[in-house]
């Protein structure tokens, strides 16, 4: 079958096609049989939130925007809040990246996890030259500053991240901080970053403390020391970056339980675990349960939306895939959750889709793409897509599906056009025709949602 679509058609539908999507998605922040179909809307139900690391350059790409909007209810900057974004010179702060971020996830209703006030990477070396005196005016002024500027919008703040040693010595790890201020500087930081917010939430925030060992040994005794003098912290983070070296520790669920038994909140801050498949999706499952079992676990953040931007990307990591297709363990957290894509009337059966690209044939000024919807375990009645074109490249003509188009007229959503049944494990594609207007990139693909 062959249909195409002219401009004009696509220029005339999409103001009705935006005001219906708009109705959707407010419709689907609120009704409560569809929040138990995404991350947020499932861990919500358990009093949690679920968040990601986003990075403020993506907050452009459709797909990655969708499914952050659709999927999390908080977001952590990636890079952008930490010190050599903020204050790559003495006393002049740059806002703008983590701004972007900041008024995305306001607009959104979603919370935000500030990283990171005081640690020894991504630090300036300007910060690294002061001397002792110096550093410490200035590792309080920039406490100071950067939380004053967001005061009263962020949930959580890792106050001081990394500050210890790996290994089992449970030491602190030598840093600017460490050297010349010594043992103090953490307390110092945690007692100034309670005057600068009074309202956030202070953790001290580490990696390779996910289970009982040396490390995390000396973490427990610092937050032991500080809740028995009245030192102000709220929270420890546990990054939990696991692979076949560092798998989620059998003791992982016993490590939360006893930081929480000191009166802290536990959250689980920049998740991600490398791998494919069961194995993959059985790890995340176990991370889930284990913050579920700990009531005061009150939060989970992966590290990244899609493994095409993950700082491990070759480790695929995340729960998305690079063309934002869920992968087997976005559906095991989902049902660790307690939600299930069961619970969307839409999608009865829990089934899921795939959609990846193949590029067809190519002229000079223009190219064919294909998109292969594949079904997942189950079998699936329909299936959507979108295909997000750069600027000033147009689609030309499509078939085997039915396109709609978004004001900007860059992204086309494709539903079947009688091709939308699939047997569990078949396959369909649709084509299109891309006008390359001097641009010859390569159509980013969304995710595929089954019905
Ligand atoms: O994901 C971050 C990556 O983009 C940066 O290049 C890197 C630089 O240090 O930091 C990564 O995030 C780190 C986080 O801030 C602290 N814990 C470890 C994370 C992964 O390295």
């Amino acid at each position: 079958m062959h249909t195409s679509t002219s401009s004009r058609a696509r220029r005339a539908l999409a103001p009705v096609l935006t005001g219906l999507l708009a109705v959707a998605g407010l419709t689907a922040a609120s009704g409560t049989a569809e929040a138990a179909s995404t991350l947020a809307g499932a861990a919500a139900e358990k009093g949690r939130y679920f968040g990601t690391a986003v990075a403020a350059n993506h907050l452009g790409e459709a797909p990655y925007v969708s499914t952050l909007n659709t999927e999390f209810d908080s977001v952590t900057p990636e890079n952008e809040m930490k010190w050599d974004a903020l204050e790559p010179s003495r006393g002049a702060f740059n806002f703008a990246a983590a701004d972007r971020i900041v008024s995305h996830a306001q607009s959104r209703g979603m919370k935000v996890r500030g990283h990171t006030l005081v640690w020894h990477s991504q630090l300036p070396s300007w910060v690294a030259g002061l001397g002792a005196t110096d550093l410490r005016s200035a590792m309080n002024n920039h406490i100071n500053q950067v939380m004053g500027h967001w005061k009263g919008k962020i949930h959580s703040w890792d106050v001081v991240n990394e500050a210890f040693q790996d290994g089992s010595s449970g030491a602190r790890r030598s840093s600017p901080f460490q050297d010349k201020l010594g043992n103090g500087f953490i307390e110092e930081a945690f007692r100034a970053a309670r005057a600068a917010d009074p309202a956030a939430k202070l953790c001290y925030n580490d990696y390779n403390t996910d289970g009982i060992n040396a490390k995390s040994n000396a973490v427990y005794n610092m937050v032991r020391d500080f809740k028995a003098r009245g030192v102000p912290i709220d929270c420890v983070g546990f990054q939990s970056h696991f692979n076949s070296a560092s798998p989620v520790p059998a003791d992982y669920q016993a490590n939360l339980q006893r930081f929480a038994d000191l009166g802290v909140e536990v959250q689980i801050t920049e998740l991600d675990i490398e791998g494919s498949g069961t194995s993959q999706a059985t790890s995340y499952a176990n991370v889930v349960k284990a913050c579920l079992a700990v009531t005061r676990c009150t939060g989970i953040t992966v590290w990244g939306i899609t493994d095409k931007y993950s700082w491990r990307a070759s480790g695929t990591p995340l729960l998305f895939d690079s063309n934002y297709n869920k992968k087997p363990a976005y559906t095991a957290v989902l049902n660790a959750l307690g939600g299930t894509s069961g619970g969307d009337p839409g999608n009865p059966g829990g089934a899921t889709c795939t959609a990846t690209y193949s590029k067809q044939e190519e002229w000079s000024d223009r190219f064919n793409g294909r998109v292969t919807i594949t079904a997942g375990s189950a079998a699936i009645t329909g299936w959507t897509t979108t295909v997000t074109l750069t600027s000033p490249q147009k689609i030309t003509a499509t078939w085997n599906g039915s396109p709609t188009w978004d004001s900007s007229g860059n992204v086309m959503t494709m539903r079947p056009n009688g091709n939308g049944s699939l047997a569990a494990g078949a396959s369909t594609s649709f084509g299109f025709t891309v006008m390359k207007n001097g641009n010859s990139a390569a159509p980013a693909i969304g995710g595929c949602t089954a019905s």
